[in-house]
């Protein structure tokens, strides 16, 4: 491709001129078919220097989401090698799990501009617009079934983390992985098997970011807030999505080499209301009780009348200090 020879070319030395005449032999295009492919890349939000005498120089990367930039950032070794890039979609989701039933392999990442029929858990919609990071990642993990419903809570820990490198904004946790600042989502994310688990163990972990868009975007009904709003400014979509796979490249590693205690600490660090009162919802049943923490299995533990009752799965609020639930 013309436009990722250019790149890759201007990039070896940014803030330096590359000539015309340089990019034109190594590439074998024309003077104007470079200045052509120079003004789309302009468009599409790089900062390029052009002087008749010198050539053209690399000054600034895009900030919103573009394939050559997030393959520029990321340093992993597999997560997101393989990376499809969406203007609109329906779901990265189902997109990777459609790859996934296809043979895909670990690491495949699709992300998205915007999705338009973005989900969340039970089927509920995930609203997301254009500014934000939807990505999903294909893993196919070296764990037993036991320990793959533990991968979502690692995955709130490593989103969170990464976030907190680019932004420097300290995200808390809600059980079991929606990631919150002052109680409004900023983060979700859904881990969803592909196929049959006895087949090949296959994880599509789908996270939706926040990121370059207003609350409004989202609709004031919804209790969310976003990276942009937070920050006063819009980031760097393509650093944050090769700090989220770095992340949880690593943590995957260690997760397999070493288990689940550290991931558990960390996310006790992060974890909102611990000692509070919360409510939680199973099914028809409420149970109302202080959340104690998570378990090594990373089930929920709720005191309930000095006793201590555990969920794998339910619906969890928290009591905020002026008695509203989130
Ligand atoms: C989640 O579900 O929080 C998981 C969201 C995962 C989204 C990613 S984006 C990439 C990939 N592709 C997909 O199709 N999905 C994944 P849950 O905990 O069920 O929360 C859903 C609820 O969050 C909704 O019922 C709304 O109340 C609220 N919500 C919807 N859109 C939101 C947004 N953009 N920000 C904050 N809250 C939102």
């Amino acid at each position: 491709m013309v436009r990722k020879a250019i790149l890759d070319l201007l990039a070896q030395r940014p803030g330096t001129f590359v000539s015309g005449e340089v990019i034109s032999k190594k590439l074998n295009l024309t003077r104007a078919a470079i200045w052509k492919q120079i003004q789309a890349l302009k468009a599409s939000g790089y900062e390029i220097d052009s002087l008749t005498k010198n050539g053209y120089r690399l000054l600034k990367l895009p900030l919103s989401l573009d394939e050559w930039s997030i393959g520029y950032e990321l340093r992993t070794n597999v997560l997101g090698r393989e990376l499809h890039l969406f203007e609109t979609i329906p779901s990265t989701n189902d997109w990777v799990k459609a790859e996934a039933l296809k043979g895909g392999a670990h690491g495949l990442v699709a992300v998205a501009k915007e999705q338009k029929g973005g989900r969340g858990r039970q089927m509920r919609a995930w609203v997301s617009p254009p500014g934000g990071l939807w990505l999903s990642v294909l893993l196919k993990p070296r764990l037993s079934l036991a320990d793959a419903s533990k991968l979502t809570l690692l995955a709130s820990v490593s989103v969170a983390e990464a976030i907190e490198a680019v932004t420097k904004v300290s995200l808390g946790i809600k059980w079991p992985n929606d990631l919150l600042f002052n109680g409004r989502k900023v983060v979700g994310i859904l881990g969803e098997v592909a196929g049959e688990w006895n087949t090949v163990q296959s994880i599509v972990l789908g996270i939706g970011v926040n990121a370059n868009l207003s609350r409004h975007q989202i609709g004031e009904e919804i209790q969310a807030d976003t990276l942009q709003e937070i920050l006063g400014e819009p980031l760097n979509l393509n650093s944050l999505a090769a700090r989220i796979l770095e992340h949880l490249e690593k943590d995957l590693e260690l997760f397999e080499r070493q288990g689940f205690a550290s991931i558990c600490e960390r996310w006790l660090q992060r974890a909102v209301g611990i000692g509070e009162q919360v409510q939680v919802r199973q099914g028809k049943e409420l149970f109302l009780g202080i959340f104690k923490g998570i378990n090594e299995n990373g089930e929920f533990i709720l005191e309930l009348a000095g006793a201590e009752k555990v969920f794998a799965a339910a619906e969890v609020s928290i009591r905020s200090e002026s008695g509203i639930y989130f």
